[in-house]
């Protein structure tokens, strides 16, 4: 009898170009019901033959493949190839999983992402919308027009014509780059004089604007970002009395292992704390005690924190006082730095002796809606005696209003003495390097190619983003990064007529205001990109280039080089570029040829020579802690094989290997020379190695942090040199027409957007096995939704000034009443007759309003909400893909 295995191997033959054929096939089928995507809905059926085919496949070669999205992880991730075909997926089975050695395993997007990658909703072929013309043609169109397949030759012609085009008539300031500074179409601009580009303080931020003038590191992170210098290592967590998570949810954010190394904590008898707006999964499965503060509130949470320490120190010793006055400046008036232009400080602030209000508990509580026991019980907690981990991500300071809010966090954990020892911390627990403090054991090597600007140098905030290109102005206050002398803001003018969407951001959908976003792309002559799927961008964009994968290229290479601290991941290539897509440096090197550039200038290195360069030069730390040496063995042979320039070097692993494993990964043994804890060095001799502040201490009065804020806000702003509670442009106190007399206006609740599971940003959100795993509701606390006669699965409306978004409702007790939150990246999908977002897009609502710092604040805008009386939302994992069919 033929065996089982046999029967599987016999029946499962499925050939590369067997699955594009059924992936074409479905395709179509998919098409034929509903046109075009965009404006049309059609079923999902992805690639049903091809997946239940695959599905049976035993046979294959294990490679390490790319999981590049920004979601907050880096894992191992292993598929099966069978011609060209990922046939399974699994995550790190390499080795034990153990204390000093864990598996980095991955999470349910990277397991699911064969489903974008063979997805029967890739970009086939370059697109051309039917009725753009050079021009624009019709304008009104976009994001609603048929699409036609065109030729490479046509698609690359038309796009060098038109950038050609737009820099003869207009010059760099009528071309915007809309995107980060990563993608390959900015070297094209550089080349030709630059282009208007955007800022963004998006993932930190106010950490962005002062973190250097407080005397905290780069962004509050550390150097480079992708490592934590501002919290303990992983191995620490168990020393901790209570870890305090601050606006933070490594449960969703950094999923992969992280949460594994607070788990050993938990074990270890340590208390969990959460602070925030909802009881989010990180704090459930910890099973933190939950201390409610509402968005963009939490300053003035925690200066009624400061004032409980304060009120209650002689009784029960809450603060350290030598931690102060040796580590920090402006506590108190024994303490002012030396460039001090007034004899303020934060201690008398706090008890209002300039205001005249004090900041107790039963003042914050009307803003911050914490219970006054909840304040006073936080502010016991935290006080010196106990050993306390306050750690935070950027949630907070994603908020109109949160400029003061990195120097009172910081305030609070200097008031604890929490820096510097054992147990105690006060920093971030963010993205890859949640729970896991401490310089890089591997790091990943340069691909030898510089970010190039050009030489334009306007540079547009978050929050102007498309007023640039509909009102022609915009304020530029420079990168926005914390550094003196400060550049004043300056109004800029410009005339922008294409739009230049860069290869690795979405920023149509992730940015502020989609609906102004709209406008713009609706406004200009002409907007391109290069994309694999149908994004938010690419749909109001006129031409497609359409780009692969990482799991399609010679050398994919994580764009984003985030890993955790102990580990590094080199994935390898899984098949060749997938219909007519090709690599996003090759249809960049096409499109400089063409508007007659010499490529090899714009892009001296190819994909493979970058990967290379970037392997050659990952170093990796000695058991010494100290010494770092070269990671990889290469070989002049190796060298051969690869292609490439380079030099033969010794390493700790040969190339070849670690190309096989894909991973390096350092082992770690208890008390081992990496042991971290943040600020050690700092609090062991602050003398010689002073923070980067002016004062070389933690500055709880900065007078450069002050300087900052008035040269972005043209001194239109009252903050001061120290952590004070100002109203919020937009926040809280807006959603009441009369505060004094506490009532509520039009927009009467806050809302929040918190990072989803389900995706990676706006990535992945296509993955059908994903959107079924997660629905994309808007959350509505339980007596809200009573209120309002809503019940979990009910159509709701949401609207504000800047837009009208349909979700169905899930109906929590774990939100505050007042709070709505709407999950951060879900497609959206405009009505054109209503103008009603159907998608769930939270920034439909997040308007463009500029702050003092011009921050990207996210999370305490200002919304209503019904029942909605029109047709009901299907779930969305019914909702069809954006499909196109344009043969
Ligand atoms: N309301 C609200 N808005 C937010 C946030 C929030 O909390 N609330 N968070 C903000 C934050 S922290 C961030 S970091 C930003 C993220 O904003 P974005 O960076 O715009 O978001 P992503 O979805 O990661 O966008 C990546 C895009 O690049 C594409 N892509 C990835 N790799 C490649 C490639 O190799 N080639 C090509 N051609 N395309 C590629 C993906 O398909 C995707 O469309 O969003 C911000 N926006
Ligand atoms: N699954 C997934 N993971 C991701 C990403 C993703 O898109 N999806 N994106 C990655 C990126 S680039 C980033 S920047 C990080 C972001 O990581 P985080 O900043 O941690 O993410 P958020 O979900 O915005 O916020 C975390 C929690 O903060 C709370 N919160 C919201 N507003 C406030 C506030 O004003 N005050 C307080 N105290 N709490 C508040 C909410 O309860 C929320 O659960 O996530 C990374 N990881
Ligand atoms: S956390 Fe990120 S890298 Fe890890 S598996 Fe999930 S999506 Fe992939
Ligand atoms: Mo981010």
């Amino acid at each position: 009898m033929t065996s089982y295995l046999e029967k599987v191997r016999q029946s499962s033959e499925l050939s590369r170009r067997s699955f594009l054929k059924a992936s074409a096939a479905a395709t179509a089928a998919l098409a034929v019901s509903g046109g075009l995507a965009g404006c049309s809905p059609n079923k999902v059926e992805p690639v049903e033959e091809a997946e239940a085919v695959a599905r049976d496949i035993v046979t294959g070669e294990w490679k390490t493949a790319a999981c590049w999205h920004n979601c907050g992880g880096r894992c191992l991730n292993k598929v099966l190839v069978k011609d060209g075909i990922v046939v399974r997926q699994k995550t790190d089975d390499t080795h034990e999983d153990t204390l000093e050695h864990p598996q980095i395993r991955g999470c349910l997007r990277g397991r699911s992402q064969r489903q974008q990658v063979f997805g029967a909703d890739r970009i086939k072929y370059p697109l051309k919308r039917k009725h753009w013309e050079p021009g624009g043609g019709q304008k009104e169109l976009r994001g609603c027009d048929e699409w036609e397949r065109i030729s490479w030759d046509e698609a690359l012609d038309y796009v060098a014509a038109e950038l050609k085009k737009a820099y003869e008539n207009y010059g760099p300031t009528g071309v915007y780059y809309v995107g980060w500074p990563l993608g390959y179409g900015l070297r094209i601009a550089a080349a030709l004089g630059g282009a208007v580009r955007c800022v963004n303080s998006s993932s930190y931020g106010t950490f962005n604007f002062y973190y250097r003038s407080i005397g905290l590191p780069y962004v509050g992170v550390g150097p480079g970002t992708y490592w934590c210098e501002s919290a303990n290592d992983r191995l620490d967590l168990v020393n901790s009395d209570t870890i305090v998570f601050y606006g933070c949810n490594p449960a969703w954010a950094s999923a992969g292992n992280h949460c594994s190394y607070f788990w050993r904590a938990k074990e270890a008898g340590t208390d969990f704390v959460y602070v925030g707006p909802s009881y989010n999964p990180s704090a459930s499965l910890f099973e933190a005690k939950w201390i409610r503060v509402r968005p963009g509130t939490d300053i003035a949470f925690l200066l009624s924190v400061a004032y409980t320490m304060i009120a209650e120190d002689e009784q029960k010793e809450l603060i350290d006082w030598d931690f102060l006055s040796k580590y920090t400046v402006g506590f108190t008036s024994d303490t002012m730095p030396a460039d001090a232009t007034t004899d303020e400080n934060f201690h008398d602030y706090v008890l209002g002796n300039y205001d005249g209000v004090p900041k107790t508990p039963e003042w914050a509580t009307t803003i911050c809606g914490t219970p006054v026991e909840d304040i006073v019980w936080f502010a016991e907690t935290i006080g010196k005696k106990n050993k306390v981990a306050i750690l935070h991500s950027f949630a907070a300071a994603r908020n109109k209003g949160a400029e003061d809010f990195p120097q009172m966090l910081m305030t609070i954990g200097a008031m604890g003495g929490h820096m510097g020892k054992s147990g105690h911390s006060c920093g971030s627990a963010f993205h890859s390097t949640a729970g896991a403090g401490g310089p890089s054991l591997v790091t990943v090597g340069g691909s030898g190619l510089d970010i190039a600007f050009g030489e334009l140098n306007y540079q547009v905030p978050d929050p102007e983003r498309w007023k640039a290109v509909l009102d022609g102005k915009f304020v530029d206050i420079g990168a926005g990064i914390d550094f003196a002398p400060f550049p004043e803001a300056v109004e800029r003018e410009v005339d922008i007529h294409v739009i230049m969407v860069d290869d690795v951001s979405n920023f149509l959908q992730s940015s502020l205001d989609i609906m102004a976003g709209i406008k713009a792309f609706r406004k200009v002559d002409f907007a391109y990109c290069q994309a694999y799927t149908l994004t938010t961008s690419a749909k109001y964009c006129d031409i497609i280039l359409p780009a692969c994968t990482q799991w399609e290229k010679t050398s994919a290479f994580c764009y984003l080089n985030l890993s955790s601290r102990e580990y590094q991941i080199y994935p390898s290539q899984i098949t060749e570029p997938l219909f007519e897509s090709r690599t996003d440096c090759d249809i960049a090197c096409g499109i400089a040829e063409r508007m007659g550039l010499d490529p090899k200038q714009v892009i001296p290195l190819d994909d493979k020579q970058q990967y290379f360069n970037a392997i050659a030069t990952s170093v990796t730390t000695e058991d010494d802690g100290i010494t770092s040496s070269k990671l990889a063995t290469i070989t002049q042979d190796d060298i051969d094989e690869w292609g490439v320039e380079g030099e033969p070097q010794e390493g700790k692993i040969g190339i070849g290997e670690l190309m096989e494993k894909g991973i390096y990964q350092v082992e770690r043994a208890e008390n081992d020379k990496h042991y971290y804890i943040a600020y050690k060095d700092f609090i062991d001799d602050p003398e010689n190695n002073p923070r980067p502040s002016a004062s070389g201490k933690f500055e709880i009065y900065s007078q450069s942090k002050l300087a900052n804020i008035v040269a972005a806000s043209r001194g239109n702003t009252d903050a001061k040199p120290y952590p004070t509670y100002r109203v919020p442009v937009q926040g809280y106190e807006t959603t009441f027409s009369d505060w004094d007399n506490q009532v509520k206006g039009d927009l009467p609740y806050l809302f929040f957007t918190p990072h989803y599971l389900r995706r990676a940003h706006t990535t992945l959100n296509n993955v059908p096995w994903l959107r079924e795993a997660f629905e994309n509701p808007v959350f509505i606390n339980s007596s809200d939704a009573a209120e309002k006669g809503i019940e979990t699965g009910d159509t709701v409306l949401i609207w504000n000034d800047f837009g009208k978004v349909l979700r169905r409702a899930s109906v929590l007790e774990t939100i505050m009443p007042g709070v709505i939150a709407l999950p951060h990246g879900s497609w959206v999908d405009v009505d054109e007759e209503t103008g009603i977002d159907h998608g769930g897009a939270e920034n439909v609502l997040s308007g463009g309003i500029s702050s003092d710092s011009f921050v990207s604040g996210y999370n305490n805008y200002n919304v209503n909400f019904e029942k909605y009386d029109g047709d009901p939302l299907e779930p969305d994992a019914l909702w069809p893909q954006r499909i196109i069919d344009a043969e």
